[in-house]
């Protein structure tokens, strides 16, 4: 048996063409099945809905063999257990530092203050910032980042941005750029090794119909 382990939404749904590609067509659509196991069309495959962040746990554990996570997850996460043979180039984003807009972030660096930064990429926050020399007090949140800053918690953020269609509605502007973000497939380690002659196939399906490999 073959355990895949995705997230509802744009995880989902960008992994569907891939594993279509690959022969691997779910029995039912997670967004309105209430099941967390969802069969497919291949009796030795199937798929596990978990949260986006849990994805790398479930598969570092041999939980799931295979799953796709964002890169922002998987350097939250460490990556320990986890092969990560390709960057599927899907759910892009860009992982930002924002401000409300009028707020001096330049000014308040160049003056060595103290910031508040909230954000649930703490990992990814404190190194960014320690490598710019500015000191910061995190703030770990789950989500809904860009209220923070607007209520008075913080004075920046750090998340995902998109079409950036979010930080405008809420009166932010992202002020640095701190990676570009992909998901990736990740594999455990030992089913990489025990499961190759079932694994081999999917991974080459999925390398040829990466976006890449296709230029419009
Ligand atoms: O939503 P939930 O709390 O369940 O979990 P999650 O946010 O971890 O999962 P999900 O499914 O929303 O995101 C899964 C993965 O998609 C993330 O780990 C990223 O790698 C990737 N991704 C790509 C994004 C975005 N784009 C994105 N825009 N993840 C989140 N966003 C959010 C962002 O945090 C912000 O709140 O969308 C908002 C901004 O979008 P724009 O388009 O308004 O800029
Ligand atoms: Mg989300």
């Amino acid at each position: 048996m073959l355990t895949i382990a995705l997230s509802k939404g744009r995880i989902f749904d960008e992994t569907l063409p891939l594993l279509e590609a690959a022969g691997i067509v779910p029995t039912e659509n997670p967004e309105t099945s209430r099941k967390l196991i969802i069969g497919t069309n291949l009796p030795g495959v199937r798929l596990i809905i978990v949260r986006a962040s849990d994805v790398p746990t479930y598969v570092q554990h041999g939980a799931a063999d295979l799953g796709v996570a964002g890169k922002d997850v998987l350097r939250e996460h460490g990556g320990a257990n986890l092969y990560q043979p390709l960057d599927l180039e899907i759910a892009k984003c860009r992982l930002m530092v924002a401000v409300r807009a009028g707020f001096d972030y330049e000014g308040a660096v160049k003056r060595g203050a103290r910031l508040r930064v909230a954000t649930k990429y703490t990992d990814s926050a404190r190194e960014h910032f320690a490598a710019k020399g500015v000191h910061v007090d995190l703030i770990k949140l789950y989500g809904s980042m860009e209220l923070a800053p607007l209520v008075g918690l913080a004075d920046a953020i750090v998340d995902l941005v998109s079409t950036g269609g979010t930080l405008k509605a809420n009166n932010l502007v992202a002020v640095e750029h701190i990676y570009d973000v992909s998901s990736r497939l990740v594999v455990n380690q030992a089913a990489y090794k025990l499961k190759r002659a079932q694994l081999k196939p999917i991974l080459d399906t999925f390398a040829n119909a990466i976006q890449h490999h296709h230029p419009v």
